[in-house]
């Protein structure tokens, strides 16, 4: 009994942390297309037609089924595709994303359409009846675009009454290619998609697929880490200086100067600061130069490094990586007077 009564207890415990664990979602995936009520009901137009593209322009939505043609409500990627079909031997189905409209509203039978991104291609296996099957995707989708199927013997439209809600398209579209124009109108197109945010721009879905949304050079873990500069020198007009990882790295050379103590700064001497406690300040000479860095020792040649007028010189080194995680290292050098000879 006593067991039974810690086992609970355990139990108890672990939904309470459960559901403190369960992650505080900001924004979920946006379900879009077809809302695959109704059953696919054509006999594959593309099975007439050969190889073809459908695209879907309009689809009921909900609550009421009304007609809606206005695409994907936002733009990010899609994650998920699902199909609404039929198919009496094993077949490929590619989904797909386009801009497509009607140039003459009051024409329901023309439509034009560029093809904007291909996603997965896979196979649906036959089944006795019509089953909504469900694929991992990973395809960038702008707000406004409509899914797209290309086919040849699939049956996953619906038909009502000669709707002219997809138009097929023969053959089937090139991405980007020029406006095709269809005067095939057919029924529903059984497609479905789930659209995540992508706010990096990255082409990877924000909540399953890129655990750095901020930053668009990786999907993995965000680089918080700034690279490290070792062993920065300048010798005979030569910097060196080892990465811990390839960045864009700038310099700025400064030329130690005498000056005059004012206030808390270090400046020129003049005929009024005269009095003045000296002191050393660093002037900037010549321009700032850019370039990059790879991982590992690198060298850059100094602008006029070996023509410098002998003193003392800092040379300040930034180096920033790919996340913009940014390093400052500095180094200083002197330059000896030359012996004549
Ligand atoms: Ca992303
Ligand atoms: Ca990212
Ligand atoms: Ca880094």
């Amino acid at each position: 009994m006593q067991q039974l009564e810690r086992r609970l207890l355990i139990a108890a415990l672990s939904v309470v942390t459960g559901i403190l664990l369960l992650p505080a979602l900001g924004r979920a995936a946006t379900t879009f297309g077809s809302r695959l009520k109704d059953q696919p009901a054509n006999s594959g137009e593309c099975q007439k037609l050969g190889a073809c593209t459908i695209i879907s322009f309009i689809h009921p939505s909900e609550p009421n089924g009304d007609p809606y043609s206005g695409g994907a409500p936002v733009g990010g990627v899609i994650t998920k595709f699902r199909i609404y079909a039929f198919t009496p031997a094993p077949t490929l189905v590619t989904f797909r994303v386009a801009d497509i409209s009607r140039p003459n509203p009051m024409n329901q039978t023309t439509a034009t359409a560029t093809v904007t991104g291909t996603g997965p291609t896979v196979t649906i296996n036959p089944t006795e009846d019509p089953v909504i099957h469900e694929f991992g995707g990973r395809l960038p989708v702008k707000k406004g675009q409509h899914l797209a199927i290309d086919a040849t013997d699939v049956q996953a439209t619906h038909n009502d009454s000669g709707d002219k809600f997809s138009y097929i398209f023969t053959p089937q579209l090139l991405d980007g290619a020029p406006a095709a124009t269809s005067n095939e109108p057919t029924g529903e197109l059984l497609v479905q998609g789930d659209i995540e945010p992508d706010a990096d721009n990255d082409g990877f879905g924000d909540e399953t697929q890129d655990q750095c949304p901020s930053q668009a050079t990786t999907q993995g873990q965000c680089d918080k880490t700034p690279p490290v500069v070792k062993g920065l020198k300048v010798r005979d007009g030569t910097i060196s200086y080892r990465l811990s990882e390839a960045s864009k790295v700038s310099f700025q050379l400064a030329k130690k100067l005498p000056g005059r103590r004012v206030g808390r700064k270090c400046v020129a001497p003049s005929a009024k600061n005269k009095g003045h406690k000296r002191c050393s300040r660093f002037k900037p000479i010549g321009a700032r130069f850019k370039g990059s860095g790879k991982a590992g020792p690198n060298t850059v040649t100094l602008p006029n490094g070996k023509k410098l007028a002998p003193g003392t010189y800092r040379l300040t080194m930034t180096a920033t990586d790919v996340a913009g995680n940014k390093t400052t290292e500095t180094t200083t050098f002197k330059v000896k007077k030359r012996k004549k000879k």
